[in-house]
């Protein structure tokens, strides 16, 4: 970078000079020369100075023409740019200004804007994507009414379509034809979407309940007809949950889905045309694992879910992107928690937040979950945003209650349908629908780092007195060195010796309450006392994480107790995972001293209690066997140890596969065939409890199970989970079930990516040497997002262990392929760097290789504005 690249801060947000009412778009595809004509009913903005100029957003875009009220434009009129932009001089207050551009979608391996995959066209417009198809106030506050017509050649393009209704059709001349679309909904322009090509779709339909028929279409590549079922079934319930629980209808006559092998993230919510990565629509169970299943039935729901959330109340700008991202992964895991067991959903999603958001709110690009500024907006699509931005609804949920927080999502669509808004809009709507004084918890949305929450408690005997004392502290991150109190709510209960749930009563309430209540903690540190308590109880605390924060310091009795009788599944869950961190760190202390780590019985008397019960919720059983991950120990580390981390976790898996051994097997068995394959909860549970089983008895040397199992499984998650403990194994078998898997999948590029992952995130010691052939491999494809990201990213972000290699091979290996992939897609490049930036967490030596490397992509000409905004945080 010649130039450091702009800085966009929240605070010099200013309204847009002009709007424009409506938009005429008009396509003439071709691959390599696509034409756009478009003409804009532009005004004044009376919000705006009388003076401010008309000032389009473009990039990458090669004027033919523009005309202001059907009169061609003399060069002399208009300013074009070095940023791109199109700049009319003595704009009139209003008028139709038609511009018509060339841009090459053939050419345009940075998949935004419009772009070609396998032949096809798409378009991702959002953040900043509708400037590079043709000159506009691309901006999310602008908001326009939307005619589209699209024409190409019949053949090679058969089928078109963009957002809203269909409107016509006909032949054009030579052998091309046309469609138009009318979106009847005013839209922001990162909604705009089309899709052409030779396209084949799977069609259902749905009644909304105030009894629209609803066309519902899947487009795909011609064969994978057969592998929408899931995603069409996972559309239908959205659309039924959302009325249920919101009351929100669909609201055009069509809902279109099309997927495209070639995508930079999961999928998009353009108004009644959603792309998706194919990852998130195509499963069968033969190719798709139960996790692939459920991202499907997720992903399809957060679009769906925008339909509101995002589309008819949009945002202001960019800051405000929490609005409708957190808003509607709220949503989306509501759906989810609905549709099979709530408390493991809860877990799961716990256990993402923690791998990915902890982390980032510990590292270089800490932000809040309305950040500041940015240089490159695309980087703040981040789990902060997402993840933490869902947490802090979920924190008006759990404070307000169900009731109120419909009622305040009432409020906040009516008010602000068919607007762009900000985040206070949707504080203020909860506020004034429940009557509850929310201004404190506007700091949630300010303030970046992770609170840590500690608790200290007292009993009096004399009084029968009970006195909890809270506190919390958030460390300083980026840019914020001090921190305010944030307004955190601790659902909680206290259990008796016995494990018993107590009745609760505050002092100065009048009577006792029973289950869980909820302590608002709103200081630095508040006292709560509870009366009458016969006895000296135990704390159960941030039951159903009630709040994003860290809980520390409960002794590792408490843990245990907590584990076998808290009557929340999630503090049952959490405690034993919270024990058996504690114990494993202590562990890692211990082989950094050079000893060998020891072993806990308690550890595997859990495991033995967990098989005990686990007919009761396999889901949960399984995801209670599961010790904390590398990842998760590493976070809580000062200075993270990923050798010593990896050993620890690796013997006590193995010791727990001894010494459980029969139990394991007996339920190993016990689960094998057990009835058709179906994807419902239970079945998941079972599938996964069994493959949790298959994990330790593997982990204690046996690798006969995996091998049979491998090669006898009916269905993905099986036949994975065996093959990824294979992948890890010295064993004879794993070349042979590498190369099968390869021979049979090498024509489905989901399923290959499955296969370059597993291999990237293989413990042996020759991984990196395989990481670098596989990078090689005529299969790999470093243009193609979905591979890279199963390659570079699966090993950069799924393998601590060999990408802190000490010789720092692993580091170069990811600071080789950001260079080789920024000029191409700087977008995904500016992704994978992340884990190259958490080197703070890690030893000097470490430290340095990795700072070594960041220097070096940052030394790179020309790197995109993302990837320098990533390597020049990480190194500030
Ligand atoms: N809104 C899109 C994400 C767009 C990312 C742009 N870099 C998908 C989603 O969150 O639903
Ligand atoms: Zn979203």
């Amino acid at each position: 970078m010649a130039e450091s690249p702009k800085t966009t801060h929240r605070a010099d947000y200013a309204p847009p000079a002009f709007l424009v009412d409506s938009v005429d778009l008009a396509f003439e595809l071709d691959p390599k020369a696509t034409i756009v004509r478009a003409a804009l009913a532009l005004r004044r903005n009376p919000a705006a100075p009388a003076d401010a100029p008309l000032r389009l957003d473009g990039e990458a875009l090669e004027l033919l023409e523009a005309k202001l009220d059907g009169v061609a434009l003399p060069a002399s009129r208009y300013l074009l740019g070095q940023d791109g932009s199109f700049t009319l001089l003595n704009s009139p207050a209003a008028g139709r200004l038609e511009t018509t551009v060339r841009i090459a979608p053939e050419k345009n391996t940075l998949l935004s804007g419009l772009y070609t995959s396998g032949g096809n066209f798409y378009t991702q417009c959002e953040a900043e994507g509708f400037r590079r198809i043709t000159f506009f106030l691309d901006r999310p506050d602008v908001l326009s009414r939307y005619t589209v017509t699209i024409t190409a050649d019949r053949d090679a393009v058969p089928v078109m379509l963009s957002n809203g209704n269909p409107d016509g059709s006909g032949a054009a001349a030579g052998n091309r034809h046309w469609v138009r679309w009318v979106d009847p909904h005013p839209k922001p322009s990162y909604l705009f979407a089309l899709v052409a090509g030779d396209l084949v779709n799977v069609h259902d339909q749905f009644t909304t309940k105030s009894g629209r028929l609803v066309s519902l279409n899947i487009w795909v590549r011609r064969g994978d007809e057969d592998r929408c079922g899931h995603a069409m079934d996972s559309l239908k319930r959205s659309m039924t949950w959302d009325e249920e629980v919101f009351g929100l209808e669909y609201d055009l006559d069509v809902f279109n889905i099309a997927a495209v092998s070639d995508f930079n993230m999961g999928a998009m919510e353009n108004k009644g045309l959603n792309v998706f990565n194919t990852k998130y629509v195509l499963a069968q169970p033969e190719t798709a694992t139960d996790g692939d299943y459920q991202g499907i039935e997720t992903v399809i729901a957060h679009e769906y879910f925008h339909n509101w959330t995002g589309n008819r109340v949009t945002c202001r700008d960019w800051f405000q992107l929490s609005l409708k991202e957190g808003l509607t992964v709220f949503r989306d895991q509501e759906f989810s928690a609905d549709q099979g067991s709530r408390a493991v959903k809860r877990i799961r999603d716990v256990r993402g937040l923690r791998a990915a958001q902890f982390p980032e709110d510990a590292g270089p690009m800490a932000h809040p979950v309305r950040p500041e500024s940015y240089i490159e907006i695309d980087n703040f699509y981040t789990p902060t945003v997402y993840q933490k931005g869902a947490e802090v609804v979920r924190l008006l949920h759990t404070r307000l209650g169900a009731a109120a927080f419909r009622r305040g999502m009432d409020l906040y669509i009516s008010r602000n349908d068919n607007q762009a808004v900000t985040i206070e809009d949707f504080v203020t709507a909860m506020q004034d629908a429940s009557g509850v004084d929310l201004s404190h918890h506007m700091r949630w949305y300010d303030q970046a780092g992770t609170p840590e929450v500690t608790a200290e408690d007292s009993y009096d005997a004399a009084t029968r007195r009970y006195t909890l004392k809270l506190r919390q502290h958030t460390p300083p991150t980026p840019g914020q060195a001090e921190k305010a109190p944030l307004s955190i709510p601790i659902a909680m209960g206290l259990l008796g010796t016995d494990g018993a749930e107590l009745p609760t009563r505050l002092a100065g309430e009048n009577a006792a309450q029973s289950g869980t209540r909820l302590l608002m903690l709103d200081e630095a540190e508040q006292s709560f006392t509870f009366e009458d308590v016969p006895a000296p109880p135990v704390p159960s605390l941030l039951r159903g994480f009630s709040a994003p924060v860290r809980l520390k310091g409960v002794p590792q009795g408490r843990l245990r107790f907590l584990a076998v009788h808290d009557t929340d599944p999630f503090v049952r869950w959490e405690s034993g995972q919270q024990y058996a961190a504690a114990f494993m760190l202590a562990q890692v202390a211990r082989v950094q001293r050079g000893e060998a780590p020891g072993f806990d019985t308690a550890l595997a008397e859990a495991v033995t209690n967990t098989l005990a019960q686990a007919d009761a919720d396999p889901a949960f059983a399984a995801e209670a066997l599961v010790l904390p991950g590398e990842g998760f120990l590493a976070d809580q580390m000062e200075v993270a140890d990923p050798v010593a981390i990896h050993a620890v976790r690796q013997a006590i898996r193995a010791e727990i596969g001894r010494v459980c051994g029969a139990a394991l097997r007996e339920t190993y068995q016990r689960l094998a065939g057990a009835g058709p394959y179906r994807i419902d909860g239970r079945s998941i549970g079972r599938r996964a409890l069994r493959n949790a089983c298959l994990a330790y008895l593997t982990a204690s040397g046996d690798t006969a199970l995996a091998a049979a199992q491998y090669d006898s499984a009916s269905n993905m998650t099986d036949q994975l989970a065996a093959l990824s403990l294979l992948a890890d194994a010295e064993a004879p078998a794993r070349a042979a079930a590498l190369a099968s898997f390869h021979a049979k999948w090498r024509g489905d590029d989901l399923v290959l990516d499955k296969w370059f992952s597993i291999q990237a995130m293989s413990s042996r010691p020759d991984t990196l040497e395989a990481v670098r052939a596989l990078y090689t491999h005529p299969d790999f494809d470093l243009k193609n997002p979905n591979r890279a990201r199963s390659l570079v990213g699966a090993f950069a972000a799924g393998n601590p262990l060999h990408f802190h290699d000490a010789s720092g091979e692993g580091y170069r290996f990811l600071a080789d392929a950001v260079i080789a992939l920024d000029p191409i897609n700087g977008q995904t490049a500016a992704r994978l760097i992340g884990p190259l930036g958490l080197w703070r967490r890690q030893s000097e030596a470490r430290g340095a290789l990795m700072r070594k490397e960041l220097e070096r992509v940052l030394a790179t000409p020309n790197l995109s504005k993302g990837t320098f905004e990533k390597a020049s945080k990480a190194l500030a």
